[in-house]
Protein backbone atom coordinates (compact mmCIF):
# COMPACT_ATOMS: atom_id res chain seq x y z
CA UNK A 1 0.00 0.00 0.00
CA UNK A 2 1.15 3.29 -0.78
CA UNK A 3 -0.02 6.69 1.46
CA UNK A 4 0.81 10.65 1.21
CA UNK A 5 1.14 11.89 4.48
CA UNK A 6 0.00 15.68 5.01
CA UNK A 7 1.13 17.90 7.46
CA UNK A 8 0.54 21.53 8.03
CA UNK A 9 0.40 24.65 10.47
CA UNK A 10 -2.91 25.60 12.58
CA UNK A 11 -2.27 29.48 12.72
CA UNK A 12 -5.83 30.50 13.52
CA UNK A 13 -7.23 30.69 17.09
CA UNK A 14 -9.40 33.04 19.01
CA UNK A 15 -11.86 34.76 17.13
CA UNK A 16 -10.44 33.54 13.53
CA UNK A 17 -10.50 29.95 15.23
CA UNK A 18 -11.20 27.77 11.82
CA UNK A 19 -14.25 25.72 11.91
CA UNK A 20 -12.55 22.83 10.23
CA UNK A 21 -9.67 22.02 7.35
CA UNK A 22 -11.01 20.40 4.04
CA UNK A 23 -8.28 18.26 1.69
CA UNK A 24 -7.99 18.58 -1.96
CA UNK A 25 -6.65 16.27 -4.18
CA UNK A 26 -6.30 16.48 -8.26
CA UNK A 27 -4.27 15.46 -10.87
CA UNK A 28 -3.88 18.01 -12.27
CA UNK A 29 -3.17 21.51 -10.38
CA UNK A 30 -5.57 22.62 -8.44
CA UNK A 31 -7.96 26.14 -9.51
CA UNK A 32 -8.85 28.08 -6.53
CA UNK A 33 -11.85 29.35 -8.83
CA UNK A 34 -12.62 25.66 -9.63
CA UNK A 35 -12.11 23.63 -7.14
CA UNK A 36 -12.59 19.82 -6.51
CA UNK A 37 -14.65 18.24 -4.39
CA UNK A 38 -12.73 17.93 -0.90
CA UNK A 39 -11.47 14.18 -0.58
CA UNK A 40 -11.48 14.89 3.36
CA UNK A 41 -13.47 17.37 5.82
CA UNK A 42 -11.75 17.88 9.13
CA UNK A 43 -12.42 18.84 12.43
CA UNK A 44 -11.03 22.06 14.00
CA UNK A 45 -7.39 21.94 15.09
CA UNK A 46 -6.48 18.81 12.77
CA UNK A 47 -2.72 19.33 11.61
CA UNK A 48 -2.72 16.32 9.47
CA UNK A 49 -4.17 13.89 7.00
CA UNK A 50 -2.85 10.48 5.47
CA UNK A 51 -3.92 9.84 1.73
CA UNK A 52 -4.42 5.96 1.65
CA UNK A 53 -5.50 6.06 -2.20
CA UNK A 54 -3.20 8.41 -3.76
CA UNK A 55 -3.70 8.63 -7.62
CA UNK A 56 -0.78 6.77 -9.98
CA UNK A 57 1.11 9.56 -11.60
CA UNK A 58 0.66 13.20 -10.17
CA UNK A 59 -1.43 14.15 -6.92
CA UNK A 60 -1.82 18.00 -6.02
CA UNK A 61 -2.88 18.53 -2.76
CA UNK A 62 -4.09 22.02 -1.75
CA UNK A 63 -5.27 22.14 2.40
CA UNK A 64 -7.70 25.08 3.45
CA UNK A 65 -9.45 26.07 6.16
CA UNK A 66 -13.08 26.92 6.08
CA UNK A 67 -15.30 28.90 8.59
CA UNK A 68 -18.87 30.02 7.80
CA UNK A 69 -18.34 30.17 4.00
CA UNK A 70 -14.87 31.63 3.75
CA UNK A 71 -12.20 29.62 2.23
CA UNK A 72 -8.24 30.30 3.38
CA UNK A 73 -6.02 28.32 1.66
CA UNK A 74 -2.65 27.24 3.81
CA UNK A 75 -0.69 24.70 1.94
CA UNK A 76 -0.39 23.60 -1.52
CA UNK A 77 2.28 20.54 -2.85
CA UNK A 78 2.64 18.09 -5.36
CA UNK A 79 3.47 13.98 -4.92
CA UNK A 80 4.20 12.39 -8.40
CA UNK A 81 3.62 8.46 -7.35
CA UNK A 82 4.51 5.50 -10.02
CA UNK A 83 4.20 7.35 -13.33
CA UNK A 84 7.76 8.30 -15.08
CA UNK A 85 9.68 5.41 -12.85
CA UNK A 86 10.25 2.07 -15.00
CA UNK A 87 11.41 -0.90 -12.62
CA UNK A 88 14.19 -2.87 -14.52
CA UNK A 89 12.26 -6.21 -15.78
CA UNK A 90 15.78 -7.98 -15.25
CA UNK A 91 15.25 -11.68 -15.08
CA UNK A 92 16.57 -14.22 -12.72
CA UNK A 93 17.71 -11.37 -10.51
CA UNK A 94 18.78 -13.30 -8.02
CA UNK A 95 20.39 -16.78 -9.50
CA UNK A 96 16.92 -19.16 -8.75
CA UNK A 97 16.27 -20.20 -12.17
CA UNK A 98 20.91 -21.03 -13.21
CA UNK A 99 21.48 -18.87 -16.49
CA UNK A 100 17.73 -18.22 -17.35
CA UNK A 101 18.00 -14.43 -18.65
CA UNK A 102 22.09 -14.23 -18.27
CA UNK A 103 25.03 -15.02 -20.39
CA UNK A 104 27.89 -16.74 -18.33
CA UNK A 105 31.26 -16.43 -18.97
CA UNK A 106 34.84 -18.06 -17.90
CA UNK A 107 33.10 -20.46 -15.36
CA UNK A 108 30.59 -18.21 -13.65
CA UNK A 109 27.92 -20.38 -12.21
CA UNK A 110 24.83 -20.20 -9.37
CA UNK A 111 25.44 -22.62 -6.85
CA UNK A 112 23.23 -22.94 -3.78
CA UNK A 113 23.47 -21.86 -0.79
CA UNK A 114 24.31 -22.86 2.62
CA UNK A 115 26.32 -25.87 3.31
CA UNK A 116 29.99 -24.35 3.43
CA UNK A 117 28.83 -21.95 0.96
CA UNK A 118 27.24 -18.26 2.25
CA UNK A 119 23.54 -18.43 2.57
CA UNK A 120 21.54 -17.09 -0.24
CA UNK A 121 20.50 -13.57 0.69
CA UNK A 122 17.07 -14.50 -1.36
CA UNK A 123 16.16 -17.84 -2.11
CA UNK A 124 18.16 -20.42 -2.27
CA UNK A 125 20.80 -19.60 -5.10
CA UNK A 126 23.56 -16.98 -5.33
CA UNK A 127 25.66 -16.60 -8.48
CA UNK A 128 29.41 -17.05 -7.95
CA UNK A 129 32.54 -16.01 -9.98
CA UNK A 130 33.15 -20.24 -10.45
CA UNK A 131 36.09 -21.75 -11.70
CA UNK A 132 37.92 -19.28 -13.99
CA UNK A 133 40.05 -16.56 -12.55
CA UNK A 134 37.88 -13.40 -14.06
CA UNK A 135 33.95 -14.93 -14.78
CA UNK A 136 31.86 -12.99 -15.58
CA UNK A 137 27.58 -12.76 -16.56
CA UNK A 138 25.95 -10.41 -18.64
CA UNK A 139 22.24 -9.42 -19.19
CA UNK A 140 20.74 -7.07 -21.69
CA UNK A 141 17.43 -5.07 -20.35
CA UNK A 142 15.30 -2.84 -22.28
CA UNK A 143 14.32 0.12 -20.82
CA UNK A 144 9.83 0.45 -20.29
CA UNK A 145 8.33 3.10 -22.40
CA UNK A 146 6.62 4.66 -19.73
CA UNK A 147 10.14 6.58 -19.11
CA UNK A 148 11.02 7.15 -22.81
CA UNK A 149 10.39 10.71 -22.50
CA UNK A 150 12.41 11.33 -19.52
CA UNK A 151 15.60 9.31 -21.27
CA UNK A 152 15.00 11.32 -24.38
CA UNK A 153 15.15 14.75 -22.46
CA UNK A 154 17.88 13.64 -20.49
CA UNK A 155 16.78 13.70 -16.94
CA UNK A 156 16.51 9.85 -16.88
CA UNK A 157 18.48 8.67 -13.52
CA UNK A 158 19.28 4.90 -12.65
CA UNK A 159 19.60 3.17 -9.49
CA UNK A 160 20.76 -0.55 -9.45
CA UNK A 161 21.12 -2.31 -5.69
CA UNK A 162 22.67 -5.88 -5.33
CA UNK A 163 23.86 -7.75 -2.16
CA UNK A 164 27.33 -9.30 -2.98
CA UNK A 165 30.02 -11.21 -0.70
CA UNK A 166 32.93 -12.91 -0.32
CA UNK A 167 34.80 -15.77 0.92
CA UNK A 168 37.71 -13.97 2.37
CA UNK A 169 37.85 -10.57 0.61
CA UNK A 170 40.04 -11.64 -1.69
CA UNK A 171 37.82 -12.49 -4.38
CA UNK A 172 36.95 -9.15 -6.43
CA UNK A 173 33.75 -8.43 -7.86
CA UNK A 174 31.58 -5.59 -9.64
CA UNK A 175 28.52 -4.78 -11.45
CA UNK A 176 29.30 -2.36 -14.54
CA UNK A 177 26.44 -0.93 -16.33
CA UNK A 178 26.65 -0.05 -19.98
CA UNK A 179 23.15 1.76 -22.43
CA UNK A 180 22.73 1.15 -25.92
CA UNK A 181 20.24 2.44 -28.14
CA UNK A 182 17.71 1.00 -29.64
CA UNK A 183 20.12 0.07 -32.95
CA UNK A 184 22.19 -1.68 -30.56
CA UNK A 185 24.94 0.86 -30.52
CA UNK A 186 26.93 1.72 -27.12
CA UNK A 187 25.97 4.95 -25.96
CA UNK A 188 29.16 5.28 -23.55
CA UNK A 189 32.26 2.87 -21.83
CA UNK A 190 30.44 0.39 -19.16
CA UNK A 191 30.10 2.38 -15.70
CA UNK A 192 31.66 0.12 -12.71
CA UNK A 193 31.50 1.27 -9.06
CA UNK A 194 34.87 -0.65 -9.16
CA UNK A 195 36.32 -4.16 -7.97
CA UNK A 196 35.48 -4.81 -4.58
CA UNK A 197 36.36 -7.51 -1.88
CA UNK A 198 33.40 -7.86 -0.61
CA UNK A 199 32.62 -8.82 2.72
CA UNK A 200 33.18 -12.37 3.71
CA UNK A 201 30.94 -12.60 6.57
CA UNK A 202 27.80 -10.89 5.15
CA UNK A 203 25.66 -9.50 2.69
CA UNK A 204 26.91 -5.85 1.29
CA UNK A 205 24.68 -3.81 -0.25
CA UNK A 206 26.47 -2.03 -3.47
CA UNK A 207 24.50 0.44 -5.29
CA UNK A 208 24.88 2.47 -8.43
CA UNK A 209 23.09 5.62 -7.66
CA UNK A 210 21.80 8.32 -9.78
CA UNK A 211 23.84 7.09 -12.85
CA UNK A 212 22.48 9.76 -15.65
CA UNK A 213 20.70 7.91 -18.72
CA UNK A 214 22.03 8.66 -21.86
CA UNK A 215 19.63 10.43 -24.14
CA UNK A 216 18.70 7.25 -26.68
CA UNK A 217 19.02 4.67 -24.72
CA UNK A 218 16.37 2.09 -24.95
CA UNK A 219 18.55 -1.04 -23.35
CA UNK A 220 20.59 -1.09 -19.87
CA UNK A 221 23.73 -3.90 -20.25
CA UNK A 222 24.14 -5.09 -16.88
CA UNK A 223 27.22 -7.01 -16.39
CA UNK A 224 28.68 -8.77 -13.39
CA UNK A 225 32.48 -8.89 -13.46
CA UNK A 226 34.53 -10.51 -11.12
CA UNK A 227 38.57 -11.18 -10.67
CA UNK A 228 39.65 -13.90 -8.65
CA UNK A 229 42.68 -13.00 -5.67
CA UNK A 230 43.42 -16.33 -4.30
CA UNK A 231 42.58 -20.45 -4.04
CA UNK A 232 41.22 -22.15 -6.72
CA UNK A 233 37.47 -21.28 -7.11
CA UNK A 234 36.11 -17.68 -7.38
CA UNK A 235 34.17 -16.70 -4.67
CA UNK A 236 33.05 -13.52 -5.28
CA UNK A 237 29.05 -13.95 -4.96
CA UNK A 238 26.15 -11.95 -6.05
CA UNK A 239 22.53 -11.82 -5.23
CA UNK A 240 19.58 -10.01 -5.21
CA UNK A 241 19.75 -7.65 -8.14
CA UNK A 242 17.39 -4.99 -8.93
CA UNK A 243 17.19 -0.96 -10.22
CA UNK A 244 14.60 1.40 -11.45
CA UNK A 245 14.75 4.38 -14.26
CA UNK A 246 13.05 7.47 -12.77
CA1 LIG B 1 19.16 -16.02 -4.57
Amino acid sequence: MCAVSLTWDDNNSGAAEEDGFKVYRSNLPIDLAALPVPIATLPSGTTTYDDLTPLVGDNYYAVSTYKAGSVRFLVFDLITLGAGVAALAIVNPSAELGATGWTFAGGFETHVGGGGWPPAFVGSYLFAGGSGASGSALQDVLIGASVFAKVDAGTALLDLDWRQRSYSGSDKGDIEIEFFDSGSVSLGAAVGLGLLGAASGSWQLRQHVGLGVPVGARTVRIRIVTQRGSGSYNDAYFDDISGNIF
